[in-house]
C-alpha cells in the first residue's frame, strides 16, 4: 500500500483550512423564508466575529441570487456595504477597517439576516502604566 495515495486528502483539507478564514456562506434553499429556522440558517455562520482590518468572504451555494447588504440594527439600509446581486457560485469580500457590529440582510429576501462583530485591534500596552 502506498502511504502518499493517504496524504494527498490531507493536503487538500489542510490548504482548504488556509483560505477558509472569514467565510460565511449561503447555503442552498435561502431564498425560501424559515431559512432562519434551519440549522445552517439563511447565512452560515450567522454571526461571525473578526479582528478589525480582516476581510469576509461571503459565498453564494444557494441557486438565486442573494445580496450582502448592511442595515442598521432596525433593519434600514445604511449604505456601509452592499454585494449587489450575487449569482450563483460567485463570492463577494469585505474588509471591515472599523470595529463594531454590523448587521445585514439580503435585500431580496428581507427575512435573510447576518450579523458581523468586528472587535478592535489590541491596544498595546506601554509598561509605564501596568502598576
Ligand atoms: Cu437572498
Amino acid at each position: 500500500m502506498n502511504n502518499t495515495l493517504f496524504l494527498i486528502p490531507l493536503l487538500a483539507l489542510s490548504i482548504t483550512f488556509a483560505f477558509a478564514d472569514n467565510i460565511v456562506t449561503i447555503p442552498e434553499g435561502s431564498s425560501v423564508p424559515d431559512c432562519e429556522k434551519t440549522i445552517e440558517g439563511c447565512y452560515n455562520p450567522l454571526e461571525i466575529t473578526i479582528q478589525q482590518g480582516e476581510s469576509i468572504t461571503w459565498e453564494n451555494k444557494d441557486t438565486a441570487f442573494h445580496t450582502v447588504t448592511s442595515v442598521t440594527s432596525t433593519g434600514k439600509i445604511d449604505g456601509v456595504f452592499d454585494s449587489g446581486f450575487m449569482n450563483t457560485g460567485k463570492t463577494w469580500s469585505y474588509k471591515f477597517e472599523e470595529s463594531g457590529t454590523f448587521s445585514y440582510f439580503c435585500s431580496l429576501h428581507p427575512w435573510m439576516v447576518g450579523n458581523v462583530i468586528v472587535n478592535s485591534k489590541p491596544i498595546i500596552m506601554d509598561d509605564t502604566i501596568t502598576n
